[in-house]
């Protein structure tokens, strides 16, 4: 987006914790970027439940018209039911942000690994997710299609490695399954090395992804960018969030061209949902990188990364990071804001 065009924010809190950690996440952007205009708009299982559609295209028309979008959670039932479909899914790949960047980075909590400081960019509109599925054998059989494309594949690992480069950072890591499957990761794999080729000042290796799992867990600091296709991505970017300090402090943006999609990596939580006890840092967070990818705000956004940091520093936390001294979710919101220098 041009940085001198007024920003406009489509706000889609979702389902569970989703209404409490985004309004949180707007407290704290409205203080470091007063001029952005919210329009709040409905998706989610219980819009699903009251109006029968989990995505109003309404609301993909404001998302399209905004250009950037805040997402809450979703909470999609694991069955199937008649009509439904994920709307952070379908709208990731409506709107066509076909990167999705899930940062996990040491942050100043006894849950959080030093020296961590990954970025795992999972490819975001096709594998497994596309959602063709169908049963077979009176529904004996279950049967998905894993889609890969040239095109899908190259203009995500274009972007990882432009973002490479302009970050400063070193290596990308390209994690597949390429020895299974040899037509889809397989694809996946070449066209994201001959990509890389053009950039030869970034070193690139490359993990199957059960190895990735096992050095991620043995030893994360090994990591720089991890460039995968969308299930192992949505997967590895867990337990990356894990070596950040917990699922509560994982933000990501999702980005397309002229597009962006920010969204705390955590689900809608409804086991505490309504208490005023989640964790809005991923949340707020997401809101941060919001601002340094898409409005071009760098400053802004490292003000709110600051102010975070500052509040876990001196000790302020959620419930979901440990229990004694917890703090409310308006109370953290509430410290992050008197932090903002
Ligand atoms: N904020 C990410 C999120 O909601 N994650 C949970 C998830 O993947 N949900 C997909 C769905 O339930 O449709």
């Amino acid at each position: 987006m041009h940085p001198e065009t007024a920003p406009q924010l489509c706000v889609i809190e979702g389902d569970g914790i989703g209404h409490e950690v985004i309004p949180a996440a707007i407290t704290v952007l409205q203080r470091v970027a007063p001029d952005v205009t919210l329009h709040h708009r409905q998706a989610g299982w219980e819009h699903f439940q009251t109006h029968g559609t989990s995505l109003p295209t309404e609301t993909v028309q404001m998302a399209q018209q905004c250009g950037a979008v805040l997402f809450g959670a979703a909470s999609s039932p694991a069955y199937p039911v008649e009509g439904y479909f994920s709307p952070i899914v379908r709208l990731r790949r409506t709107l066509q942000a076909y990167a999705n960047l899930r940062p996990a980075t040491h942050l100043p909590v006894p849950t959080s690994r030093e020296g961590v400081d990954m970025l795992v960019v999972r490819e975001n509109t096709e594998d497994l997710y596309i959602g063709h599925e169908h049963t077979e054998d009176e529904g004996q059989v279950g049967i998905a299609e894993k889609v890969i494309t040239r095109t899908a594949t190259e203009r995500v690992t274009r972007l990882t490695y432009e973002l490479a480069v302009r970050s400063n950072r070193k290596k990308v890591t390209i994690v597949h399954k390429a020895n299974v499957l040899p037509q889809s990761d397989g694809l996946f794999r070449r066209v994201a090395l001959e990509v890389a080729g053009y950039y030869p000042e970034i070193t690139t290796d490359e993990l199957y992804v059960d190895t990735a799992a096992y050095w991620m867990v043995k030893e994360p600091t090994r990591f720089d960018i991890i460039l995968t296709p969308n299930l192992y991505g949505d997967i590895l970017s867990d337990m990356a969030a894990a070596w950040g300090g917990g699922l509560g402090l994982a933000p990501s943006l999702s980005l397309g061209d002229n597009i962006a999609i920010a969204e705390p990596v955590h689900g809608s939580a409804p086991d505490i949902a309504g208490q005023g006890i989640a964790n809005p840092t991923a949340a707020i967070m997401s809101t941060a990188m919001l601002l340094e990818h898409y409005w071009q705000r760098p400053e802004a956004a490292q003000r709110i990364t600051n102010a975070v940091r500052k509040t876990l520093a001196e000790g302020d936390h959620t419930v979901d990071i440990y229990t004694q001294g917890a703090i409310s979710t308006a109370k953290f919101t509430a410290r992050v804001c008197d932090n903002l220098h």
